[in-house]
């Protein structure tokens, strides 16, 4: 059963991460005089390699590039890419994140984060299971297959991305550990870490770590992914390295990062921003273009890069998969 596919022999033709990324990033780090500051580091410490990634912390190392052969992941069929909507560069979502743990100034994530250690890993699955397992994360990226599936994310702050996630659909998870008939959601943790997650030691007035849920229903849909891989390679830790879930169809916070632990629970779970403030952040959180935050409308979005505005769509345009769920 565990026997490991080769996958580059039949990895399709790869469109989603063209060349302009690589040169638009060279020019990127040098525009930012990062080459200069990390005092010559680029060139020695990237070798042949043909990213720069070692001063970028969006990837570092060939074992993070091809995670010893499994990026990049074959591309899905059904979710290649978005009609009328261009790939946000990789530089831009790697530069631009919210990750509270490290801090909430987005441009700085991804320096903070940089030497967050992501292996060893472990997430635990437990609960209301029969299975209950706790995986080491290398077992998680190898037993389940990979794939990468372009999709929208929409942030409650009325910005968006179109991200080429690699990960498998969650149900997969949740099947093998075999949820008992009582089981009516998931609750997902985030790793506590204040040693290495500055946020978490400066801003104590958060609840650590991060906290999410899904109905069992939404966390069985298809779309909901258990996400190791960004871009072709696997996370970096701005964007929730090691293992973090993507729920397309809800606004960003409800796709957690870095997760320790998902637990099967019989009733609906408290969650970060629900419990923090529960006008503003509801527990479903699905994209609605009709329902205003309270501070601002939901109406359009801010296409992160183009800086383009546009029309945001109900389910964040996903309402064929799970409109029927609501
Ligand atoms: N643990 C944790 N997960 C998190 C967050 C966070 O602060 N901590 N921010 C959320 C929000 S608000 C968004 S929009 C997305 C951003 O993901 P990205 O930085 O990979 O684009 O992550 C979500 N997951
Ligand atoms: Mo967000």
């Amino acid at each position: 059963m565990n026997v490991i596919i080769p996958r580059r022999w039949n990895r399709p033709s790869r469109e989603i991460t063209p060349e302009g990324i690589f040169l638009n990033r060279r020019r990127f780090i040098q525009t930012m005089g990062l080459i200069s500051a990390a005092g010559g580091l680029l060139p020695s410490a990237c070798g042949a390699q043909p990213l720069d990634t070692a001063t970028t912390g969006w990837a570092s190392g060939e074992e993070d590039l091809t995670g010893g052969g499994l990026y990049p992941a074959p591309r899905s069929e059904r979710f290649q890419g978005i009609s009328g909507r261009a790939l946000t560069d990789e530089r831009v979502a790697a530069t631009h994140n919210n990750f509270y743990e490290f801090t909430t100034s987005k441009p700085e994530v991804w320096r903070l984060a940089q030497d967050f250690e992501t292996r060893p890993w472990q997430v635990e699955v437990a609960g209301l299971v029969d299975a209950p397992r706790t995986w080491d994360i290398d077992e998680l990226e190898r037993d389940f297959p990979l794939e990468e599936r372009v999709y929208r994310l929409r942030c409650v702050e009325a910005w968006s991305m179109v991200v080429p996630w690699t990960g498998f659909p969650l149900r997969e998870l949740l099947r093998r550990a075999q949820p008992r008939p009582e089981a009516t959601h998931v609750r997902f943790v985030s790793v506590l870490r204040p040693e290495q997650m500055r946020g978490q030691r400066r801003e104590t007035w958060y609840p650590w770590p991060y906290y999410e849920g899904l109905r069992l229903d939404e966390a069985m849909n298809e779309l909901a992914l258990v996400v190791t891989g960004i871009y072709g390679h696997r996370l970096p830790p701005q964007h929730g390295a090691p293992v973090r879930v993507i729920v397309p169809w809800k606004y960003g916070y409800k796709s957690p990062k870095s997760i320790v632990r998902i637990e099967l629970v019989a009733e609906q779970p408290g969650t970060f921003w629900n419990d923090l403030q529960p006008l503003e952040y509801s527990f479903l959180s699905n994209v609605d273009p009709t329902v205003p935050h309270p501070r601002w409308s939901q109406a359009t979005e801010r296409v992160v890069g183009s800086g383009e505005r546009i029309d945001t769509l109900p389910f964040n345009g996903y309402g064929e998969w799970v409109a029927d769920l609501y």
